[in-house]
């Protein structure tokens, strides 16, 4: 019998009100069913939403020093259960242990930093033009979060969103990608130990339309931050005029790793394999384009798909396993799609290709590691995102030629070059239209203090990570202290 899992509202461990649940599977094994999660709708979000205004008003008075006191201890507790953890992630979507691991580790990086900026949430003082009078600006907190993520980092990303928020002193509606409600739930679970006040944290499990779509609509909501595709995030955008909700959204990617002919080619190698084959390519930041520069092309293809030949697929918790399995069929058939699209259009397939069923991979979602040569800039393999273990490479001659290449794409999340040229490294950062850019490292490499998002169709400005994150979670609320005693008025009687 599998175990039932539940929502948490309003203070309690709750079914949905439909009564219904929906299976979580695990991808690389699909005959295993790691739990029976609730299959929320309208009615649980309305409830959870009016707990979560409920819990607002006791939280924002806390004061920010004491609320960066519980998330430190949420940190703690991430690191004391981070192995057990992390299993459970590999188990409900399929990325190696040591990948897993570290998505945790990103999310009490995460804890550690926001407990810390309780103690800043600066605001700034300035002069009045006026006489006796004391002019500032503070942050203040603005309501109702609702917070919808992602599969692909299951613990980071929703860090990212629900630390600051909740030290900007925000309360929280939270709907976890359906394919890993279990690290979720362990994540609430954790949030309450720590001393988190029940009603500020609601957890609402389900789909997108039915769950996702009810707290974007929702006039108590007051802002929205959502990970997740393009499409939908224009979508969700529209829904949340209707309100005019504050809105911040981490979209898709197209990202590239230029490699120049003066490049540390071992080095490269090491990057675009991580880059392009870790989380079995599932990463908004994943290394999806190969620019490859003329002059070492053939030698560096050469290496790439010898190195990718020996990547190991299977089992994320087995040791030795390189690549995990997609997250579900769903991914394997867009993958398909793709390969399959990129060769009409007169790409060359190097290497893989095909999903992967041998041995102790038989009943999971694995996709062998795939390289596509020959890529041209407008084949839809070199600007659509995939969201999979395939690269497209495309051969340039010149630096001005990669960064044009890099460029024509919709999205500009991350991006990265090799070289050893000092002036190039520099013009790359000025040139390239992304919002993260590595010089000498793969496009994967967040760090909790650091801003994390892109621009073009890849989002709508705003970043997480970073201190950033801490402006899109407060409102800012101009103050003036008139000490004179009298009726000052600005711009008219010190003119
Ligand atoms: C994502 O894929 O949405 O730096 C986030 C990185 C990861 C985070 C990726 N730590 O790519």
């Amino acid at each position: 019998m599998s175990k039932t899992y539940r929502n948490f509202i309003a203070g309690e461990w709750r079914d949905a009100i439909s009564g219904e649940t929906f299976e979580n599977r695990n991808p690389a094994n699909w005959n295993e069913v790691i739990g029976l999660f609730p299959k929320s709708g309208t009615a649980d979000v309305e409830m959870a939403v009016k707990a979560a205004r409920e819990g607002f008003e006791g939280w924002r008075l806390m004061p920010a020093p004491e609320r960066g006191a519980i998330l430190k201890r949420v940190g703690d507790l991430m690191t004391e259960r981070k192995e057990e953890i992390a299993k459970n992630m590999t188990r409900e979507m399929g990325k190696v242990l040591a990948e897993t691991m570290g998505d945790i580790q990103e999310g009490i990086d995460t804890a550690y930093y926001a407990a810390t900026e309780g103690r800043r949430m600066f605001g700034h003082t300035v002069p009045s033009e006026l006489p006796n009078k004391f002019n500032m600006s503070i942050r203040v907190p603005i309501g109702v979060a609702g917070i919808i993520t992602p599969w692909n980092f299951p613990m980071a990303i929703p860090t990212w969103k629900i630390f600051p928020a909740l030290i900007c002193g925000n309360s929280i509606v939270f709907k976890p990608a359906s394919d890993t409600p279990l690290t979720a739930t362990t994540f609430i679970e954790i949030m309450l130990e720590a001393g988190i006040p029940p009603k500020v944290l609601n957890l609402v499990h389900g789909s997108g339309s039915s769950v996702g779509s009810p707290i974007v609509n929702h006039p108590d909501v007051n802002l929205i931050s959502f990970t997740g595709s393009s499409a939908v995030g224009k979508n969700l955008s529209k829904e949340a005029s209707d309100t005019l909700k504050r809105v911040s959204l981490e979209l898709g990617g197209k990202n590239a790793q230029i490699v120049m002919d003066d490049a540390d080619l071992d080095l490269a190698l090491e990057g675009v394999l991580w880059g392009a084959f870790g989380t079995t390519g599932q990463r908004c930041t994943a290394t999806s384009r190969l620019i490859l520069h003329d002059k070492v092309y053939d030698k560096f293809m050469d290496m790439l798909v010898a190195a990718t030949k020996k990547l190991r697929l299977g089992d994320g918790l087995k040791s030795g396993v390189d690549v995990g399995p997609m997250v579900n069929e769903g991914q394997i058939e867009t993958v398909q799609k793709y390969i399959k699209i990129g060769q009409e259009e007169g790409a060359k397939l190097v290497a893989g290709g095909k999903p992967y069923k041998e041995g102790d991979c038989a009943n999971g979602w694995f996709h062998e590691p795939t390289i596509l040569g020959d890529v041209t800039p407008e084949m839809r393999v070199a600007k659509e995102e995939i969201f999979g273990p395939v690269l497209s490479v495309l051969r340039i001659n010149s630096f001005e030629e990669a960064i044009k290449v890099l460029n024509n794409t919709k999205y500009g999340l991350s991006s990265s070059i090799y070289t050893r040229d000092v002036n190039q490294a520099f013009k790359a950062i000025r040139d390239i239209e992304a919002g993260i850019t590595y010089i000498n490292g793969p496009t994967i490499g967040a760090e909790a203090h650091m801003p994390f998002g892109g621009i073009k169709e890849t989002g709508n400005g705003h970043r997480e990570g970073g201190w950033e994150v801490y402006e899109f979670y407060t409102e800012t609320k101009a103050v003036f202290i008139d000490y004179s005693g009298k009726l000052q008025r600005a711009q008219i009687d010190n003119y």
